[in-house]
């Protein structure tokens, strides 16, 4: 069955990919499995019918048939169990790919986004000023951890996995603070992702929704 996925009708990141309908959007294009996707507007997404998809009043969701989900990791963790091609047939390959997907969401997202929140959310607050080097040094101490693990690696274990998926849709959020880039090695990691055929069809497709927009 083909699932629908909701994404912004007009993505705050004009299109840059950033929005986490992009990691559900690349996920279903590695697998090869079409999707539909409903759009909504921010107000739209406060409202009953979507809060019955996803409590919080966010986008991604995903609905398949009588199935119907939310939490970008969550979803992207169904479509690689019910798809070949994210996650290995090897049972502890498999286990290894499902931690890093834990690891990107809970233990490397956190900081990216308290970055996001002391830049864009947290702006008229006295500390914000103070609080952005600390949070971009609470990122670097995470990235050089990252980096020194993967080391000159083209993906975490293997072969591309949804554990890569989302670390280098995590981390590449960082690319338009520089910090990204202080680490050549995780800047070519998100550079391989970029590169995946698959990335760039989900990328032109969420941007042909955003300029559609405008
Ligand atoms: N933990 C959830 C998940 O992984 O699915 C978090 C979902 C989430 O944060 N969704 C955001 C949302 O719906 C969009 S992706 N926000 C609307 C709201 O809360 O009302 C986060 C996002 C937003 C904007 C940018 N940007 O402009 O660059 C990047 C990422």
């Amino acid at each position: 069955m083909k699932p629908t996925i909701t994404a912004f009708k007009e993505s705050p990141d004009r299109g840059r990919g950033l929005a986490r309908d992009m990691r559900v959007r690349w996920a279903l294009e590695e697998v090869g499995q079409p999707y539909d996707v409903r759009l909504g507007t921010f107000i739209e997404l406060k409202q009953p019918a979507h809060r019955a998809r996803n409590p919080f009043g966010q986008i991604p969701t995903y609905e398949e048939g009588d199935l119907t989900l939310f939490e970008s990791g969550s979803i992207i963790l169904h479509i690689a169990e019910t798809h070949p091609g994210l996650l290995p047939k090897d049972a502890d390959a498999r286990a290894r790919a499902i931690t890093w997907m834990f690891a990107s969401l809970a233990t490397v997202e956190p900081p990216i986004l308290e970055l996001q929140n002391a830049k864009f959310l947290d702006t008229e607050k006295p500390w914000s000023e103070q609080r952005i080097p600390v949070v971009m040094d609470r990122i670097r101490g995470r990235l050089k951890q990252f980096a020194a693990h993967l080391g000159d690696a083209e993906w975490l274990d293997g072969a591309f996995s949804a554990g890569d998926l989302l670390m280098v849709h995590v981390i590449l959020r960082l690319r338009a603070s520089g910090i990204l880039d202080e680490y050549p090695n995780l800047a070519a990691y998100v550079a391989r992702g970029e590169a995946r055929p698959a990335y760039k069809r989900a990328f032109a497709a969420q941007l042909a929704v955003f300029e559609a927009s405008q």
